[in-house]
């Protein structure tokens, strides 16, 4: 790395998954235990709210007594101490990113935001939200979680874009690259040249597009590469 270079960092479940945070298709995983189509797709909110409500407010519940790990805070390190542009591409939605102190975008939202299923009016969500909430604005839309479902559009794509096209190095962090658009930001990068590196505990769907590799955890090998 060269201390002028802008780089590109996404971050995927696996860097939470040491603060306690489960991730989506590990042994155990989340998706191992609810089926997408019951909690995480627009459907799924219309037909059965409570479910999806339930889902969500345990998963908040357990981000809000979530710590970032060391892998979270050398992150908030480096964009602190660079002196190109670091930009920060999250797809988790624990907001521990910010509990470190970084600068993040939230591409599949965040637990902690409320988005009303009608006007697209956003605020702060409570710790637990009730089913049959409506939106403080419109008085009409249900209240649900500001996360991005499949199917559903993931936030800030034109400003991503833009990074990637302007980077010179992408480092993929604790994602399986089994979900897109994320999944496609390294054939992305590739084409605007940049050199690529994916930190993971084993390889994903990706890995092959990727220049370089380490394999570990996240706490150890995100430091290291860092510092
Ligand atoms: C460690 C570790 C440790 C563990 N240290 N590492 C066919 C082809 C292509 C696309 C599609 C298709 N059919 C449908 C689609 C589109 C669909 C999609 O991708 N489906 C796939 C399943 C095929 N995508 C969408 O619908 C998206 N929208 C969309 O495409 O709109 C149109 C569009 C087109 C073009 C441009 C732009 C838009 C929306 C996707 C929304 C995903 N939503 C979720 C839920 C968010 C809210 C919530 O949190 O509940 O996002 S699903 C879930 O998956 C969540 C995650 O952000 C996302 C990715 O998961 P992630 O982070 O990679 O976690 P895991 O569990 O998969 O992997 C963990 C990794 O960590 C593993 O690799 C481990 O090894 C590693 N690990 N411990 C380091 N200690």
């Amino acid at each position: 790395m060269r201390r002028t270079d802008n780089i590109v960092i996404l971050t995927g479940a696996g860097i939470s998954a040491e603060s306690g945070l489960g991730t989506f298709r590990d042994e155990g995983g989340l998706w191992a235990q609810h089926r997408i189509e019951d909690v995480a797709t627009p459907e799924a909110f219309a037909r059965d709210p409570a479910l999806v409500h339930r889902f969500y407010n345990a998963r908040r519940e357990q981000a809000h007594a979530a710590a970032p790990n060391a892998a979270h805070e050398a992150l908030a390190r480096l964009q602190a101490a660079w002196r190109g542009l670091i930009t920060l591409v999250t797809q988790n939605v624990d907001g521990l990113h910010e509990k470190a102190g970084a600068s993040v975008i939230h591409m599949h939202g965040e637990l902690s935001r409320a988005l009303c299923a009608a006007c697209d009016h956003r605020w702060d969500a409570p710790l637990v939200m009730e089913t049959g909430e409506v939106c403080p604005a419109c008085g009409i839309g249900a209240a649900r979680p500001d996360v991005v479902w499949f199917g559903e559009f993931p936030y800030h794509m034109e400003r991503i874009a833009d990074a990637l096209q302007s980077c010179d190095l992408f480092a993929a962090i604790g994602t399986s690259g089994q979900v897109y658009p994320a999944a496609g930001f390294v054939e992305e990068a590739r084409m605007a040249g940049a050199a690529t590196i994916e930190l993971n505990l084993r390889d994903s769907d990706t890995s092959f597009a990727f220049d370089e590799h380490i394999i570990g955890p996240a706490s150890k090998t995100v430091p290291a590469w860092v510092d």
